[in-house]
């Protein structure tokens, strides 16, 4: 039995941070993800605003910004409530306990203020998870463990990747979910987030992969489609935004047994 977004929801046992994302997908009838790389601080408050009532989540890389004030991130805060959106930075933490700790909540972009969602590689056992969620978990935050990546030669796979769902059953309080290719999991408290997703199938000179948000959704099980340059390349950013957005709950409808 396939569960909708609206019904994991409500599950008992589900993470505050994740359910709220499940509802927002329900309420906008939208997956979608917009990755907002870009490198002005400008650019990106503008995307976020115009694509706002498109997308249940937008994610960002803080550290492309050639102009990162505090200010950015209280206006991008602002936006996410205005539009209803939950704001992931991409910031991958990938060290241990004690360091990620700091990065997480301090440096420059002190991410743990302005951040609903990170995530995190498992390569250094589950101290990341402990050191980041020290500081996320009294926030309210959560995070995506990164079991698979989207790039050709990945080593995410197999093993580890078994090894990854693990660790994040062991710290499920924090942990909401992952970055993958496919479903992993017949969790429902748990969210697949996919990333290397275009409209037609292919990829970049530098190793990315792309397959299609039907093939996400709808044959690979996961539950959120994360767009890039699917939508910034584009010449109308809204228009494209529309267009994943109908693909990835079209996908959705069809996996649920309804018709689009
Ligand atoms: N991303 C991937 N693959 C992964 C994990 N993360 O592409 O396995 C991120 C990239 C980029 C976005 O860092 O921000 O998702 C994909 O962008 P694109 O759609 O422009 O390729």
């Amino acid at each position: 039995l396939e569960l909708s977004y609206a019904d994991r929801a409500k599950l008992p046992k589900i993470h505050p941070l994740a359910s709220e994302l499940l509802q927002i997908m329900e309420k906008k009838q939208s997956n979608l993800c917009v990755s907002a790389d870009v490198t002005s601080s400008e650019e990106l408050l503008q995307l976020a605003d115009c694509l706002g009532p498109k997308i249940c989540m937008l994610k960002t890389h803080v550290d492309i910004l050639e102009d990162y004030t505090a200010a950015f991130s209280e206006k991008l805060q602002a936006l996410a409530k205005k539009h209803n959106f939950l704001i992931f930075e991409d910031r991958k933490f990938a060290d241990i306990g004690n360091t990620v700790k700091h990065q997480y909540e301090g440096g420059l972009y002190q991410i743990s203020s302005w951040s609903h969602i990170v995530n995190a590689h498992a390569v250094p056992g589950p101290g990341v998870l402990k050191g980041l969620s020290a500081v996320g978990k009294p926030l309210g935050r959560g995070c995506l463990l990164i079991a698979q990546m989207s790039s050709q030669g990945s080593l995410a796979t197999g093993e580890y990747t078994s090894a990854v769902l693990k660790m994040a059953e062991e710290q499920s309080d924090f942990v909401i979910g992952f970055i993958c290719v496919s479903k992993l999991t017949k969790r429902p408290e748990f969210i697949h987030m996919t990333p290397g997703v275009q409209l037609h199938a292919g990829g970049d000179v530098l190793g990315q992969q792309y397959t299609t948000p039907e093939d996400v959704i709808y044959s690979k099980g996961s539950d959120v489609i994360i767009v890039g340059r699917g939508v910034l390349e584009a010449s109308d950013r809204l228009t494209a935004a529309e267009a994943y957005r109908k693909s990835g709950w079209d996908a959705y409808r069809k996996r649920l047994g309804q018709s689009s």
